[in-house]
């Protein structure tokens, strides 16, 4: 079974993660892995964090001359900000954070105790581990990409998304969005935000292709891929919503409109005229490519800080104002992609099982040759 942890404060030493359960063989580009962790830095709207963290991946087992060894892996991001014992008491919640509840629960009186692990700095571990599952999932034929098609008020009008058009269009531009008019009004809506203290959420879109059809299970309710997805994604910092595919359109269409009509061809098999399950029929993938939106919250941390309560006298005051962002939507996209990839390397692992890449690639290919002649 493929699993990760992760420790580290978002101002400590540095960020730790251990992924257990990837097989032997698996080619490792430690470059394809340093451009993750940039991308996920990037984004119109970041704060100044972004520009001086080198999010630089130490791979310290697990790994050798290029290949993973079937061992467990582990990493260390470094943080150039590790001034955690240095950084003053805070003592004033900000609404929306983990400040309040987390003391509460932890028994803390410094919310600093709180907001460090609480922080999404904790994501570039994520990230890290997502691409090292990217890296996995590639040479079976799985590639993933995400792209940001709202922000703030503005939305992006969502032209057909595709991995290949996403890398190529949509991640060289400042917010990871398709739709150039569409950026333009989101970049003044973050000029606007960050002129008045505030800060800004948005949707992201994950997209995944090359995907087997009948990766998790509808017998039980944990084995529904979907669901599974579902919980990765709204583990992403400031994430309140989800959606698969077409879902929230969905709800208010007839069925004839919803549904995805079923074909078949010599050339191509069993196949859909459309995607509007997002890749997702009884908690299994239907091999049409995975459709998967993440809903963000505007940021906590506001210049302009909301009412709060001061911790030990109960005044009335104001929250504490953390250096922080007014958006991270495109890099919540980078994370979201990361996310899924952990879960669909989990999914191909619990289904193909192997010890080794080439053993489970073997196994994928005697599979899919059992479809295609079913
Ligand atoms: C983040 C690092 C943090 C924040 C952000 C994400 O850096 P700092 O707090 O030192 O500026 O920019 O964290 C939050 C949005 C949050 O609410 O905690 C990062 O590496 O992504």
């Amino acid at each position: 079974m493929l699993r990760f942890l992760t420790a580290g404060e978002s101002h400590g030493v540095c960020l730790t993660a251990i992924l257990e359960g990837m097989p032997s063989g698996v080619p490792i580009d430690r470059d394809r892995l340093q451009r993750e962790m940039r991308r996920r830095q990037l984004g119109y709207g970041r704060g100044p964090r972004m520009q001086f963290e080198a999010d630089a991946v130490e791979l310290s087992a697990g790994v050798r001359r290029g290949r993973t060894l079937g061992s467990p892996i582990a990493l260390t991001i470094a943080n150039k900000d590790a001034s955690i014992d240095r950084l003053p008491v805070v003592t004033q919640p900000r609404p929306g954070h983990a400040d309040l509840t987390g003391a509460l629960k932890y028994d803390h009186r410094d919310v600093r105790n709180v907001l460090e692990r609480a922080s999404a700095r904790e994501t570039a571990a994520r990230v890290a581990v997502g691409a090292l599952c990217k890296q996995f999932l590639s040479p079976l034929g799985i590639e993933l990409a995400s792209h940001v098609i709202a922000l703030g008020p503005v939305r992006a009008n969502p032209a057909a998304a595709t991995v290949a058009r996403l890398r190529a269009k949509a991640d060289p531009t400042p917010l990871r969005c398709l739709d150039p008019a569409a950026t333009k009004r989101m970049m003044r809506a973050i000029d606007a935000a960050m002129k008045a203290g505030d800060t800004l959420g948005g949707v992201f879109e994950v997209i995944a292709e090359g995907v087997p059809p009948g990766l998790g299970s509808y017998v039980h309710y944990d084995r529904r891929l979907d669901a599974i997805l579902g919980r990765a994604i709204l583990s992403i910092h400031a994430v309140k919503a989800v959606e698969v595919g077409d879902g929230v359109l969905g709800a208010s269409l007839p069925g004839s409109k919803v549904q995805d009509e079923i074909f078949y061809t010599r050339a191509k098999g069993f196949h859909r005229s459309q995607n509007r399950s997002g890749g997702f029929e009884g908690g299994m993938t239907t091999g049409e490519p995975l459709i998967v939106r993440g809903y963000l919250k505007p940021l906590s941390t506001l210049r302009r800080p909301l009412r709060s309560v001061e911790l030990n006298t109960k005044r009335r005051v104001v929250a504490t104002v953390e250096r922080s962002d007014v958006t991270t939507v495109p890099a919540a996209g980078v994370i979201g992609e990361a996310m899924i990839a952990f879960e669909l390397a989990r999914a191909v692992l619990e289904k193909f099982g192997g010890d080794s890449l080439r053993e489970l690639q073997r196994n994928l290919q005697g599979y899919v040759r059992q479809i295609q002649h079913f």
